[in-house]
């Protein structure tokens, strides 16, 4: 049982939201395995899930929340570099559920447990029940043996992003979508930014990409790859509706200042071509009243802005797209330092989210403080 949360809020005890690209202490991520959500009772993303997990442990230490029924199947697909914990869960978007973690001047690590309710609770929420997710982050939190805070409201991991220099990006889709709470004002939601990730400035976009479930998730549309630097999902074809929201998030970072007054550079990462949910994906799904029905022809909210950095490489979905090739190339140019890691993305994709979503980077830090 995880110990009571702190009190008070991470920004008033000195802490704040680190950038992705600062160095981890590892990497988190859940086991899939609800039939009504991944087809073929979740053999096929297991094994995805395995094979991502697997290339970010050539980097840093990578630790896999299971429950205890299924933590023979996850042992037998993860190599044994990996770590497994005994975590119930809904679903597996770890990115979501799991704990933003904050650090202060000295490097300790604390977590943030944002309250959850499946994108959107009973107002077109993905699933109905959502107890188990919503513990995730304090259960990662214990395990990691790092002191965590509770905040009230409902957030997700994946609806921001930051440069961990005071500045956050997020789609006003999701963070003012009644569906995440009532009354809900750019200025409350900044206030409410301020005090558990400390950022000072909130770039606000209006839209994420089309089709994307969670309303608009920025970690699908667009991220910080340095400070200063943003790369942003493209879409060249104007009879596409997703090419007016990217050139509308253009316009809106290239006028942007950041929290220390700098202009943004702003770089575009192409789109896959528009991909759907074919007749044979669909029929592995076993359709729950109360779940998301997922159904043949529906378009995916493929975007290969959902990578995870990693120590030293970023781990990149590839879509069998003729875009695949270019999302790397672009990304080798904007991380030289880093290997990138081409990895399949389909199978995730699937499921509704990508690489991003199923991960949560842990900063390198002192725990227990
Ligand atoms: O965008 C994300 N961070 C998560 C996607 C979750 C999809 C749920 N089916």
């Amino acid at each position: 049982m995880p110990p009571p949360p702190l009190p008070r809020a991470p920004a008033a005890d000195g802490y704040w939201m680190p950038a992705e690209w600062e160095p981890h202490a590892g990497c988190w991520m859940l086991f899939p395995y609800r039939p009504d959500n991944w087809r073929e009772s979740a053999g096929p993303a297991q094994a995805a899930f395995a094979r991502v997990a697997a290339q970010i442990s050539r980097f840093e230490p990578v630790t896999v929340g299971v429950s205890a029924a299924l933590a023979n199947r996850a042992r037998s697909l993860l190599p044994s570099s990996v770590q497994l914990v005994d975590i119930e869960s809904d679903d597996a978007w770890m990115r979501d559920v799991g704990p933003t973690f904050v650090i202060n001047a000295s490097r300790d690590v604390r977590g943030v447990d944002w309250r959850f309710n499946a994108w959107g609770g009973t107002a077109k929420g993905l699933y109905a029940q959502w107890d188990r997710d919503d513990r995730v982050a304090a259960e990662v939190c214990m395990r990691a043996d790092v002191p965590y805070y509770r905040a009230e409201f409902v957030m997700e991991g994946g609806a921001i992003h930051v440069d961990g220099q005071g500045t956050a990006l997020a789609t006003r889709q999701c963070l003012l979508n009644p569906n995440r709470g009532s009354r809900l004002t750019e200025s409350l939601v900044e206030r409410r930014l301020r005090d558990y990730t400390g950022v000072r400035r909130v770039i606000w976009l209006d839209e994420g990409i089309q089709f994307d479930e969670t309303d608009g998730h920025i970690d699908n549309l667009a991220c910080f790859v340095a400070p200063g630097h943003v790369v942003l999902a493209w879409c060249d074809n104007p009879r596409d509706p997703q090419y007016r929201i990217s050139r509308s998030a253009f316009e809106v970072l290239a006028d942007a200042t950041d929290a220390n007054g700098r202009r943004l550079m702003v770089s575009r990462l192409p789109l896959p071509e528009p991909l759907s949910m074919t007749a044979q994906e669909a029929a592995g799904i076993v359709e729950v009243e109360g779940t998301k029905p997922r159904r043949a022809g529906d378009r995916l909210a493929a975007s290969y802005v959902n990578f995870y950095i990693a120590n030293h490489a970023v781990i990149v979905p590839q879509f069998g797209d003729v875009n695949d090739g270019a999302a790397v190339r672009i990304l080798a140019g904007l991380f030289p330092n880093r290997q990138i890691v081409p990895v399949a993305g389909r199978e995730i994709l699937l499921g509704g989210g990508c690489v991003h979503c199923i991960t949560q980077q842990q900063p390198a830090g002192r725990v227990a403080a």
